[in-house]
């Protein structure tokens, strides 16, 4: 079966999309996701002038070989342009090798290894009441895990905290210019063990309550909180100091038992080698999309189970439904399976991607379709085209730019 087209679909319902489609002689067509979260024109680029032009006429069920060939033949190995085009293709050719075979893509995976997915939701508010709504509005939906971001005394704007909802948030971060957002590392050490000890005594011990760090913190700093979260048993800390120093998290362990999560950065297992041989995680956050597709996420689940770590695939609003698609299949298939960030997507990005996954009562199933169980409104797409946005940048209160 030979590739013979492929095309990249930005669009934009809501936030910035990016999506290629390959589609073979035999008619089959497959979805891979390729979105880079305020660098997605640089993707669109590595595929359109890069990747595409190499696609066509190979062997479409030829997947491992495709992989090896994008990876080894740029000769400019990793990193997150490269590694989410790379999983563009992967997923893409996936999808057509189970469309091909008539079966869902975990069947081709191993099958099931369990019934259901579980899924921790976000919950965020400006403040603390804000925030318990926000907690109860998740469990209504029920969510068994709950991530919890909240403003800080003294600082304007915090990661994790919109002012609206999904639903009706414009698209964020828009405009040519990045926000910047103010920071303080001593007001949030501060504020966050308060935060817990309230959602404790709302909700009791037994909900699963995770916290995202978001890179902020300095090893020791890390550790400081950690210790100071372990009465309030939080189900993970998330990124709780930069881990491009991999050693960095040797000191942390030594201080807290608090589990920790990282990895949503990383696009390549040699990011993880340390801290996975080493146990300093619990859990892998990478993205199909950003680590280079199913077929060597599937290998650093792998290589993780041997040292106890599970997976918590990275699952925000800005991994697409065709992202988000690859990920449930995965978690169903996998034995090492941890859990699955969900944060869902507006009314408009499910119609542009109908997918097949289904979220019931806090859980996850990929369904029964063939492939991934995408299908992509070319249409639709096209009548919400790319608006420039970014991430935005975070300065302390001297001006030094500070880890967002
Ligand atoms: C966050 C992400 O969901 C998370 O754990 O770290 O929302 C992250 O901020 C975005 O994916 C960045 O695009
Ligand atoms: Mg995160």
């Amino acid at each position: 079966m030979k590739i013979v087209d492929a095309k990249v679909v930005v669009t934009s319902p809501g936030r910035n999309f990016v999506t290629l489609k390959v589609t073979t002689d035999e008619g089959l067509t497959g979805l891979g996701d390729a979105t880079l979260n305020g660098r997605e024109l640089a993707v669109v680029s590595y595929l359109e002038d890069h990747v595409v032009p190499l696609l066509i006429g190979l062997d479409a069920h030829r997947i491992e070989d495709t992989w090896q060939s994008l990876y080894r033949g740029a000769y400019w190995r990793r990193g997150p342009v490269t590694m989410a085009a790379i999983a563009a293709v992967d997923v893409a050719l996936w999808d057509i090798k189970a469309k091909a075979a008539g079966l869902p893509l975990y069947q081709l995976l191993g099958g099931a290894s369990r019934d259901r997915i579980r899924t921790y939701g976000h919950a965020e508010g400006r403040d603390l009441p804000e925030l318990l709504d926000s907690v109860r509005a998740r469990l209504s939906q029920g969510f068994p895990a709950i991530r919890i971001q909240t403003g800080i005394p003294g600082l304007t704007s915090v990661y994790g905290v919109h002012t609206t909802d999904t639903d009706d948030k414009p698209v964020p971060h828009q405009g040519a210019q990045p926000l910047v957002e103010d920071w303080d590392t001593e007001a949030y050490l501060r504020h966050i063990p308060r935060v817990f000890e309230a959602v404790r005594a709302e909700f009791g011990p037994e909900l699963a309550l995770l916290h995202d760090a978001h890179h902020r913190l300095t090893p020791i700093q890390a550790a400081r909180l950690g210790q100071e979260l372990e009465p309030y048993r939080p189900f993970w800390l998330e990124d709780c100091t930069p881990a491009e120093n991999q050693e960095a998290l040797r000191l942390v362990r030594r201080h807290t038992t608090v589990q920790l999560a990282i990895g949503e950065v990383f696009n390549t297992v040699h990011d993880y080698q340390t801290l996975i041989t080493e146990q300093l995680i619990d859990y892998v956050r990478s993205a199909v999309t950003h680590f280079g597709g199913v077929t060597p996420l599937r290998k650093l689940f792998d290589f993780a189970a041997q040292y106890q770590i599970k997976s918590g695939i990275h699952g925000p609003e800005d991994i697409s439904p065709v992202g988000m698609a690859a990920a449930v299949h995965l978690d169903l298939a996998v034995h090492n399976f941890g859990i699955q960030e969900y944060s869902g997507h507006n009314a408009l990005t499910r119609e542009v991607f109908r997918h097949a996954y289904t979220f019931t009562d806090g859980h996850l199933h990929p369904g029964e379709a063939a492939g991934i169980g995408v299908e992509l409104d070319e249409d639709l797409a096209a009548a919400h085209p790319y608006r420039q946005a970014y991430l935005p940048v975070n300065r302390l209160h001297d001006g030094t730019v500070h880890d967002w």
